[in-house]
């Protein structure tokens, strides 16, 4: 593509390229790699670039300045049907270096060896310090007018539209650890408003371990792996940890939610966000009020079993980036309203006695309502994960007029932190000019030159007051919208290395958030807590994690402390008289159960009856059916996704027998029997092991027609959640039923009230 023609031309031009390949794809199920499908053969006649997949996005093509320019996502590609050095010289060779003959040596004038080489060898950029291992999506906020009152932030405006770039994320892991460890995420969001970028850099989980950011580097220290064997990867059940957040209890709340089974979420799409701090929002008449801000999932607040997120750790380490990339090809589009808690803004900064300014406390629901103030959803895939997920840096400072900060001291931290880090892991002070960070607001900041500087700025006076470039730029005054710096008095104290008294209660409200949880999610704090802990090395430490159970909950202290083998020891302080907040529970409501993954087991030598039409439903219910067969390939004319050597019953969130399919050639009972299976002479016992394992982890599961056959096998008839049906429409009506619910927890009565 010829990338000197007009902006429509090149536009004109990939659509018509994306249309045409539409015709060759395979049509209805997400993860192909690429928009065209594959020849057999290698291509030889030379062609544009593909163009992107039909749910890829990019950032919009602005100037470094923020300048609109029209130009179609696909110029910051690759342009041109022919292999070029990076100064766009045609080449004609990549695949043999200059060599004096062929048998060498190696010509040092080989600049196009050396320059791809060299580039290659500076691919990589040092990866977040935290939050390395993440996902992120382009999409679309509409403001639902309801904050006006509060703030005068534009883009919260009734049915005012902005993009926006979501990037999701774990803490601890290293780039290529796996998705589903036990921990806190990330849910960071830029929304490009008009009036300036505002970066709302959030977590799943609304408290944190620390009241002070001097605390951070000794909690991530704690928490990475040991730095004399870099082990263990992403994962808190190490010496380390406990050590530090059982001497440091202020961690104590923090580590209650990451225990709980808000640490390992089913799905990005279906995990709460939370910006922790308070923040301080300012009116069009200057008046301000308190606020915590609140990400609510339209999927509700789901999460893996344990044994899931360990299986997955090595069957599925993306599980999570392909669940969010799939259901957006899928048109399963992620969604979640934004919400508000509102506080007054007294000099106290306290709401219903809890100190606003302590991010290890989270004000109730029940208390104080929360309230949705607009829609988000994410529509586009990235179309390159560096370009876009990798070099994309928040920062809690990209703040619009409307919105500021508050004196809690972890927030405080962070406005130092966050431009910090990028100078070393985006390489300068110009990182603001990355595509995907470029703001979409006018930008005339007298900042100028610098590493990488993408901008040609004009004029001879880039400082104020300058006469020379006209004035330019002028400070804008209330009238021209500039950012309030809100004028709170700040009370004359004595110079501390100190916290406010209220930051002392460590123990009240991790006992709220156990109160407030069901028997059973309270059964798998237990059983994370024993799990952590007896991967500790030091009995010292977990006895010394077990007085702060003993300060949180005496049922707690004892369960885990029984798991362990150890003595349960008394409170040191009293227990606190909490009223629980059932908010907090995951359980006991319905949700949608869009962009779930249904498998569908089939027996090639047996009747099909109502599997196409089950598959089809399952589509058109905005889910995704997985045919699970013997072999690869086709069965009647349905492609197969997963054969019984390959599929594992984690990736699905239900289970559909079509068929009792007998032992398959390749399988092996004696070995393939892993589950101790009752009957593997007659059914394969890969399928058994799926049935097994799905009943564990509390799914649905539904049979039809021959089907039945297998959970009688298995043992699992009419079992909560076991569906024998006359039909396959009847079988899945019933288990997506039981889906709206996530899990079919009744099949296990809790052994903890
Ligand atoms: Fe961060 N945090 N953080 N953090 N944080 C970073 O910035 C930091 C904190 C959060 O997807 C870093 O660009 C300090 C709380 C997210 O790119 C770094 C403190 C919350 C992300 C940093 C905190 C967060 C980060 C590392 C204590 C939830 C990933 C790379 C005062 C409200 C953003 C980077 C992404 C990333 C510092 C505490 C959320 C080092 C000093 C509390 C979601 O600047």
């Amino acid at each position: 593509m010829d990338s000197s023609k007009p902006a429509k031309a090149v536009r004109d031009a990939v659509e018509a390229a994306a249309e045409k390949v539409a015709d060759v794809l395979t049509p209805d199920l997400p993860g192909a790699p690429g928009s065209a499908a594959p020849t057999v053969d290698e291509p030889t006649a030379p062609q544009d670039p593909l163009p992107p997949k039909k749910e890829q996005g990019a950032p919009q093509t602005r100037t470094p300045t923020g300048a609109r320019t029209g130009a179609p996502p696909t110029v910051y590609g690759q342009q041109g049907a022919y292999l070029t050095t990076a100064q766009g010289a045609r080449l004609r060779d990549t695949d043999h270096s200059l060599k004096a003959g062929p048998r060498g040596p190696v010509l040092l004038q080989d600049h196009h060896l050396r320059e791809k080489i060299t580039h290659f060898d500076h691919e990589r950029i040092p990866e977040r310090v935290v939050h390395a291992r993440g996902a992120g999506a382009h999409g679309v906020f509409t403001g639902y007018g309801t904050a006006d009152g509060v703030t005068k932030a534009a883009f919260l405006g009734k049915g005012r539209e902005t993009p926006v770039f979501v990037r999701f994320s774990t803490v601890l892991g290293s780039r290529g650890s796996a998705d589903t460890v036990r921990d806190t995420r990330g849910f960071a969001t830029k929304f490009y408003t008009d009036e300036g970028t505002f970066d709302l850099v959030a977590n799943n989980i609304p408290v944190f371990f620390i009241q002070d950011a001097i605390k951070f580097p000794d909690v991530i220290h704690a928490g990475k792996p040991h730095p004399d064997r870099e082990i263990p990867q992403a994962q808190s059940a190490h010496d380390t940890f406990w050590d530090f957040v059982s001497l440091h209890t202020e961690a104590q709340h923090h580590t209650m939610w990451n225990m709980s089974d808000r640490g390992i979420p089913r799905s990005y799409r279906m995990m709460e966000g939370f910006g922790v701090h308070t923040y301080r929002l300012v009116n069009a008449a200057g008046e301000t009020a308190l606020v915590k801000f609140h990400w609510k999932p339209k999927l509700g607040v789901h999460s893996l079993t344990w044994e899931e997120a360990q299986l997955l750790g090595g069957v599925d380490p993306d599980f999570h980036r392909r669940d969010l990339y799939d259901a957006i090809e899928s048109g399963a589009f992620p969604e979640w309203e934004l919400c508000l808690q509102v506080f007054p803004d007294t000099p106290e900064e306290t709401f219903a006695g809890i100190d606003l300014l302590d991010p290890t406390k989270i004000v109730p629901e029940e208390l104080a309502a929360v309230q949705p103030v607009g829609r988000l959803v994410l529509n586009r895939t990235p179309t390159n994960f560096f370009a876009e997920v990798e070099q994309v840096a928040f920062h809690v400072g990209h703040l619009p007029p409307g919105i500021d900060v508050t004196n809690d001291p972890l927030l405080q931290g962070r406005l130092f932190s966050y431009v910090d880090t990028q100078l070393t892991r985006l390489g300068g002070p110009n990182f603001a000019q990355i595509p995907v960070n470029r703001p979409h607001a006018p930008v005339n900041d007298m900042l100028r030159d610098g590493l990488h500087q993408h901008a040609v700025h004009a004029g001879v006076a880039p400082y104020r007051p300058n006469s020379l470039d006209g004035g330019n730029p002028s400070p804008a005054g209330d009238d021209e919208n500039a950012f309030v710096d809100v004028p709170v008095t700040v009370a004359e104290a004595p110079k501390v290395r100190a916290n406010p008294v209220s930051f002392d209660d460590h123990f009240s409200q991790a006992r709220l958030f156990w109160l407030s949880m069901s028997p059973v999610e309270r059964e798998h704090i237990v059983r994370a807590y024993t799990f952590e802990l007896g991967k500790c090395f030091h009995q010292a430490i977990r006895e010394r994690q077990l007085r702060c159970l003993a300060n949180i909950d005496p049922v707690l202290c004892a369960q885990v402390a029984a798991g362990l083998g150890l003595p349960a020891p008394e409170p040191t302080v009293p227990l606190a008289d909490v009223a629980p907040s059932p908010a907090l529970s995951q359980l006991g409501r319905e949700w949608p159960a869009d962009g779930r993954v249904v498998g569908i087991v089939v027996d090639p030598d047996a009747d099909l009856d109502g599997v196409p039409e089950v598959r089809r439903a399952v589509l058109g219910g905005g889910m995704v059916p997985l045919l699970i067969a013997p072999h690869g390939g086709v069965v009647g004319d349905l492609p197969v996704q997963r054969t019984f050597a390959t599929a594992r019953s984690v990736e699905f969130d239900a289970l559909l027998l079509a068929g009792a399919p007998a032992p398959a050639p390749d399988a092996l009972p004696a070995r393939d029997d892993k589950a101790g299976a009752a009957d593997v002479a007659t059914v394969d016992p890969r399928v058994l092991l799926l049935v097994e394992e799905v009943w564990r982890h509390a799914k649905a599961v539904g049979a039809w027609g021959a089907g039945a056959t297998v959970l009688e096998r298995a043992g699992v008839t009419g079992t909560p959640g076991v569906v024998t049906a006359g039909s396959g429409a009847e079988a899945f009506g019933a288990v997506r039923r039981l889906m709206t619910a996530h899990r079919v927890w009744e099949r296990f009565p809790a052994s903890i009230r």
